[in-house]
């Protein structure tokens, strides 16, 4: 069974599991589309946060944000990715967690999103947390788990 209760898992804070924000891809919302896009494309990810120039957070911005705001009636309108600034179109109602939250929190927070970022008290941009981080201590408990049970049947 895996326990968020007893086990390790409780203890963890967010802190402890988070992409730090030097490691993550990102815009500004002052950017044109285009190079949201060259970023999207070439780091290989569908969606990355939004920050001002003082690393705030701002939204979330995602290839197919972009892709809907260039779609005309007939075809794809690539002119608009000079003239659109990211912040016209990224999503601006984002969850996001503190450092300090809990696994549970964490677990949560991702069920119904790839990716939640990680804010100070300032509401400057620290990090994100992946549901691909969350699974993976999930399934090193569920192993850690079996191997203690097995042991105490011993
Ligand atoms: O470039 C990649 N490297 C690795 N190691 N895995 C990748 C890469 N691109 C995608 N993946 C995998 C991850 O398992 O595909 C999943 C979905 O990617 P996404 O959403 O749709 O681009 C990845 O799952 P995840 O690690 O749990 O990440 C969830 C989401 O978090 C990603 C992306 O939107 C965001 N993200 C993750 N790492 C990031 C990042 N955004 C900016 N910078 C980072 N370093």
């Amino acid at each position: 069974m895996v326990s968020v209760e007893g086990e390790d898992l409780a203890k963890l804070t967010v802190k402890e599991l988070m992409i730090s924000s030097e490691k993550v891809a990102h815009v500004q919302g002052g950017n044109p589309l285009d190079h949201a896009l060259l970023i999207l494309i070439k780091s290989g990810y569908s969606a990355v946060p939004v920050l001002d120039a003082t690393f705030r957070l701002k939204g979330i911005i995602s290839k197919s944000n972009i892709l809907d705001n260039v779609m005309g009636i007939e075809r794809f309108e690539m002119e608009k990715l000079n003239d659109k600034k990211v912040e016209e179109v990224m999503k601006v109602d984002v969850p996001y967690l503190k450092e300090s939250d809990n696994f549970l929190k964490g677990l949560k927070s991702v069920i119904d999103n790839p990716f939640v970022c990680v804010v100070d008290d300032e509401h400057s941009f620290t990090g994100i947390l992946t549901r691909r981080t969350i699974l993976k201590q999930v399934t090193k408990n569920i192993y850690t788990n079996g191997a203690n049970s097995s042991k105490n049947k011993q």
